[in-house]
């Protein structure tokens, strides 16, 4: 359960529930999901990752990995998305999400666990089908996105995504009862640049 020690006292003052996090975050979603199911109030605290919101001091003063979510119940501190999820199911016992029933715990188990899995390959499709139009590619933009930076695993994606040819990243894609399927991110991607293209073509006079 990886809770973190936060130096900042505003945050350890804190009361109820509170959780930072990022509307278009997947990480954020499966928390948002697990807490609404499960009925628990929280307060937003929205951080803006196209504003670059998690580098700010004070967001790596709350997690100094500069990531979203952070979830904070009665000033303790957590992050990793699926341990908050266990965490919320085990601090908060009203409407449990893991099923008696073994086969069916472990099928949760498992989807629980190929999100984080996911996270590389979703990470990657959404940079580049959603944010890429809205990123400056300007060798400033990436320099000052660097110095701010505390993590550098995300100045190595960055810096990879914004200069680069596409990386490529494996997702598994699994269905109750099926063999997982791979399927690569840079198949993805040239399929659907692909598929518009024929569209494009479709709409020329024959
Ligand atoms: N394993 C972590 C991953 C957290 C993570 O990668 N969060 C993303 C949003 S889904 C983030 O904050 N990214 C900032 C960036 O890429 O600059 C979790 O599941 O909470």
């Amino acid at each position: 359960m990886p809770e973190i020690d936060t130096k900042r006292e505003h945050i350890r003052a804190l009361e109820g529930v509170h959780l930072f996090h990022f509307s278009m975050s997947t990480c954020s979603q499966r928390v948002r999901m697990t807490a609404t199911e499960k009925g628990v109030d929280w307060t937003s605290h929205h951080i803006d990752l196209g504003k670059n919101e998690h580098l700010s001091p004070d967001f790596v003063g709350v997690n100094p990995n500069g990531l979203v979510p952070v979830f904070v119940h009665g000033g303790r501190t957590f992050i990793e998305s699926n341990d908050i999820i266990a965490y919320l199911d085990v601090a908060f016992p009203c409407r449990p999400l893991t099923p008696e029933n073994s086969a069916d715990a472990t099928f949760v188990a498992d989807a629980i666990a190929s999100a984080d899995e996911a996270q590389g390959a979703i990470k990657l499709l959404s940079h580049e089908f959603l944010f890429k139009p809205k990123v400056l590619k300007s060798p400033r933009e990436f320099e000052r996105f660097s110095r701010e930076c505390p993590n550098p695993s995300l100045i190595y994606f960055r810096r990879g995504w914004l200069t680069g040819p596409v990386p490529d990243v494996v997702l598994q894609i699994r269905k109750p009862g099926q063999q997982p399927r791979h399927v690569s991110t840079r198949y993805l991607i040239s399929r659907h640049l692909g598929s518009h293209g024929c569209r494009k073509g479709s709409h020329q006079p024959g």
